[in-house]
């Protein structure tokens, strides 16, 4: 007799809420992708491109309601209010289906419903996911055909067991106020409705990779992190792989991709991940390290040949285009894209299809996006889907800060370092809504994705170091340093690896430092500045630590941590108060309730 699997069975109850005309299942061919992207060329989702200088590349403008992560609107619906924390926006979760899923009623009618079975990760991987988006825009298929492993692999991965991540979207009307990304940790669920854009509609990345897998590997006993990853080679020609967090548009892309100058040195950098991180604790006591990721969902503006020149490789084909101006001759623009040209050619339109003229605002939208394969990057590492990961030897922690943190200090200790990755601070952007330039606690870059209550979260890195024999140096990185003039301190870029070389001396028990209150310094002689020409006085500025504006950041931060109460874990709690004791800072009431 025939009976459902857990997969038939889900996707019949979402149709059946959702009606719409037809269910797709999609099988990630290229016969397939072809009828896609026919379908949204002829109902002008999307624009076809300049076939000889981006050949199978395509051009979708969203909504201009549409056009970032909306965090205010995502929740966690787990089944308390303190499981979520403080971090994130709670709904009880039959609240939340009772309110959202009379939103998804008929939500699909005269639409098509795609079911797309993914993997996050490589297949057969202990670390892999199974995910299974079902969705009303062909745009979201074509974007997690790039950004995963889709289709057959997934299903064949699956077989009938019940083991996936069901993910449930739909683009509703697209109004901001119906627009929900739910998700329901303890059903290792997601609903999202109205809106197409980036992590709230790719369900795979930051609802399953970050929101839903930091809550599975607490209870797993492994870490999901938003982490780029790569691999420095040095002269010998030995790879030391190292994993950053950085929130959102800091330049994990850029890092990832570096392009070295000292490579005539021997040094050059390996692209593993530029977005998400997963690790486990190895047989050897390391942390093994995967990109769970297929593909690069990158912030365009700002990308180009020097700054970053694999990236600019990495798009020129089988792209996809997102909210970016489009030249007369079909090619994608954006700024920054040609240095030399600050303006676009002549009959340029900009983002939303209007014909752009000088003196109009931006032509591309400052969250407009590349989605491209990882596997078209040439700096891909050959290591990079390796079943087993790729060992970690550092941690990086970094934001924009313009004044407060230098450009690298490392952590005394695996507790000091979960204390500064707790510790991170950094200037919004445009990848989420909202006033950008603020200054917001970020710990671990995680705040907009940690799918539950953050103290137990730091809690749960306390005890993988622990768990972990040789766990990771941890470092803390500020490229954004600023002179008082409000010019950047630093070149960053592919000159980062100068930083890098420094972490990989630290982490082999070489490389001069010196103690500061806030950790371990470079000495001005142990960074390898050669050709930069940078002057002794910038140097010492970029190594600086100035007590006054860390007391005032400690406040700052005993403020953010006194909301978490008594789920802060001891450790924490300890490590601050040693800071302030280092510092000289006064106590404050602030300081007192932590
Ligand atoms: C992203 C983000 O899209 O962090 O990666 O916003
Ligand atoms: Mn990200």
């Amino acid at each position: 007799m025939f009976t459902m699997t857990p997969l038939e069975r889900w996707v019949e109850a979402a149709a059946g809420m959702t009606r719409p005309d037809r269910v797709v299942w999609c099988d990630g061919s290229e016969a397939e992708h072809h009828r896609l992207i026919e379908g949204m060329l002829a109902d002008g989702t999307l624009l076809p491109m300049n076939e000889q200088t981006n050949p199978n590349s395509y051009l979708h403008r969203s909504d201009p309601n549409d056009v970032a992560r909306t965090e205010h609107l995502t929740f966690i619906c787990s089944r308390t209010r303190a499981e979520a924390g403080p971090n994130n926006n709670w709904m009880a979760p039959a609240e939340a289906k009772e309110r959202v899923g009379k939103l998804f009623e008929g939500s699909m009618r005269g639409r098509t419903m795609y079911v797309i079975p993914y993997l996050m990760g490589a297949p057969g991987s202990l670390h892999t996911k199974v995910g299974v988006e079902v969705t009303d825009s062909p745009y979201v298929v074509a974007n997690m055909r790039i950004m995963t492993k889709m289709g057959q692999v997934a299903l064949d991965q699956l077989g009938g067991s019940e083991e996936f991540s069901p993910g449930l979207h739909s683009m509703g009307d697209l109004s901001p106020d119906r627009r929900y990304i739910l998700h329901f940790p303890e059903e290792r669920l997601v609903w999202s409705i109205g809106s197409g854009y980036g992590g709230n509609a790719l369900l795979g990345k930051k609802c399953l990779s970050l929101r839903l897998a930091s809550w599975m590997a607490r209870e797993e006993g492994w870490l999901a992190e938003h982490m780029m990853i790569l691999g420095l080679e040095d002269p010998s020609g030995a790879v030391t792989y190292m994993a950053g967090a950085f929130p959102s548009a800091c330049g994990k892309t850029n890092l990832a991709m570096l392009v070295s100058p000292l490579a005539d040195q021997g040094y050059r950098v390996w692209t593993v991940g530029d977005d998400i991180c997963w690790m486990r604790i190895g047989a050897d006591g390391r942390l093994w390290a995967v990109n769970p990721e297929n593909g690069f969902f990158g912030v365009a503006p700002g990308t180009s040949a020097h700054t970053n020149p694999n990236a600019m490789a990495t798009l020129a084909s089988n792209s996809i285009f997102t909210n970016v101006g489009l030249t007369p001759d079909g090619q994608p623009w954006w700024e920054g894209i040609d240095p030399e040209h600050k303006t676009p050619p002549a009959g340029t339109l900009d983002w939303q299809g209007h014909a752009w003229q000088p003196g109009d605002g931006v032509v591309a939208h400052p969250n407009s996006r590349f989605t491209s394969p990882a596997q078209q990057c040439p700096s891909i590492s050959p290591h990079w889907q390796d079943p087993q990961g790729v060992p970690i030897s550092a941690i990086m922690f970094g934001g924009r800060r313009a004044r407060v943190a230098p450009l690298v200090y490392q952590a005394l200790d695996w507790e000091h370092g979960v204390f500064v990755g707790a510790s991170m601070a950094s200037e919004t952007t445009a990848a989420a809504t909202g006033q950008v330039g603020m200054t917001r606690r970020d710990p671990m870059a995680m705040l907009p994705f940690c799918g539950y209550n953050m103290a137990d979260y730091w809690g749960h890195w306390l005890a993988m170091g622990q768990r972990a024999p040789n766990p990771p140096a941890i470092f803390h990185v500020n490229w954004f340093r600023k002179d008082d003039a409000g010019n950047f301190l630093w070149p960053g870029y592919g000159e980062n690896v100068r930083v890098l070389r420094w972490m990989l001396d630290r982490v082999r028990g070489t490389g001069g430092a010196r103690e500061t209150a806030i950790g371990l310094v470079p000495t001005p002689e142990a960074l390898d500045l050669a050709g930069l020409d940078l002057p002794e006085r910038i140097v010492a500025e970029l190594l600086r630590v100035e007590p006054a504006d860390w007391k005032h950041d400690w406040q700052h931060l005993g403020r953010f941590l006194e909301q978490f109460g008594d789920r802060l874990p001891p450790a924490i709690r300890a490590q601050y108060a040693a800071l302030g004791q280092r510092l000289g800072a006064t106590s404050s009431g602030a300081v007192e309730a932590v």
